[in-house]
């Protein structure tokens, strides 16, 4: 058990050396995102270059932007692997349960090791490298290779680099300490590239992305005197713009980077309801108990809601106003 990157850096040595003969799959999360391919790939290759078979398996496939940087790793959708005695360690899932149930499968006698930064991880490994005060797992790995000297190759680095800057939202989140760029600037000099990495996250966004962006602009509406901002998409939005559900990542940020707005609220209406997500910047605002009483759940200042079998036309107004009085309960002035 670790629970500070010191001794991270300890555990993750002797994890290495357990596993030196064995054969690992590193698991990462549904839906994997820069802090999870970033992870897998640098800890596949630490692992790889102290002779130790490693690959990786996600439910989901590698997002096409972050491909370059999964290059010379093996990635295996769940469904392509057939289960050869692999022992399992997962990166970035605050539970087993985000591996999702089909891979997990593959693993009957479970997860050896557990390497993340969510304060909920329960310690569900045999050993559990659970730094919640990280910025994200790949910050746990760079402290941890750097401090035992493991082998950080070009694209180790790139990768430690990916997850660090995604995870702290491009060096924005209260987790960018002077610690974190202590350890990014150790990652450039191994070769990590901001410019490359600015590119391959934030500057591939598809055509129907941006129509999908303008859709959901044009449904913003202000509510308690610009206090709350709202925007909604539809399954017909989706359609029209050849996106999925993958695409609506990063809108909410609309409505949430207005001035004025306290609670930003982004309305999906799928086909057995509707899911919302809800952003604020104060923590009395309380969205996970706000959350709570739209069937969902989620942190004090990001959570989200899925109201099943509500539509837009008709429950709309009422969800928002169940939104505006718990707001005004919380924090109107
Ligand atoms: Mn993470």
């Amino acid at each position: 058990m670790a629970q500070t990157l010191q001794d991270a850096g300890k555990a993750l040595k002797s994890l290495v050396e357990r596993l030196k003969g064995q054969k690992v799959a590193v698991l990462g999360h549904m839906r994997p995102d820069g802090d999870c391919i970033g992870s897998q790939v640098a800890l596949a290759r630490i692992l790889q270059a102290s002779g130790i078979d490693a690959l990786c398996i996600n439910r989901d496939r590698v997002p096409p932007n972050l491909t370059p940087y999964a290059e010379g790793v093996t990635f295996l959708q769940g469904e392509n692997y057939q289960a050869d005695g692999r022992v399992a360690i997962t990166v970035d899932c605050a539970d087993a349960s985000r591996v999702g149930t089909e891979v997990l499968s593959k693993f009957p006698t479970g997860v050896l090791a557990n390497i993340d930064h969510h304060a909920s991880n329960p310690d569900y490994a045999q050993v559990n490298i659970v730094v919640r005060e990280a910025a994200a797992t790949c910050h746990i790995l760079a402290a941890a290779a750097l401090q035992e000297q493991l082998p950080i190759d070009t694209l180790t680095a790139k990768n430690l680099h990916l997850g660090i800057l995604t995870d702290t939202g491009r060096f924005c989140y209260s987790s960018t300490t002077p610690e974190v760029f202590e350890i990014v600037a150790q990652l450039i000099r191994k070769g990590a590239s901001p410019v490359e990495a600015n590119f391959h996250v934030f500057e591939q966004e598809s055509r129907g992305k941006l129509a999908l962006t303008q859709r959901f602009l044009s449904t913003i509406r202000f509510h308690e005197n610009g206090k709350i901002c709202s925007g909604e998409i539809t399954q017909a939005d989706y359609q029209a713009t050849h996106t999925t559900k993958e695409d609506k990542e990063g809108l909410v940020e609309f409505p949430r980077s207005i001035a004025g707005v306290d609670l930003a609220v982004l309305f999906e209406e799928g086909h057995d309801g509707i899911r919302g997500s809800l952003r604020g910047r104060n923590p009395k605002l309380r969205l996970d108990l706000l959350a709570g009483k739209l069937n969902g759940g989620g942190h004090v200042l990001a959570a989200g809601f899925n109201m099943l079998g509500c539509k837009l036309h008709t429950d709309r107004d009422r969800i928002l106003n169940i939104i505006a009085e718990h707001y005004r309960e919380h924090l109107a002035e």
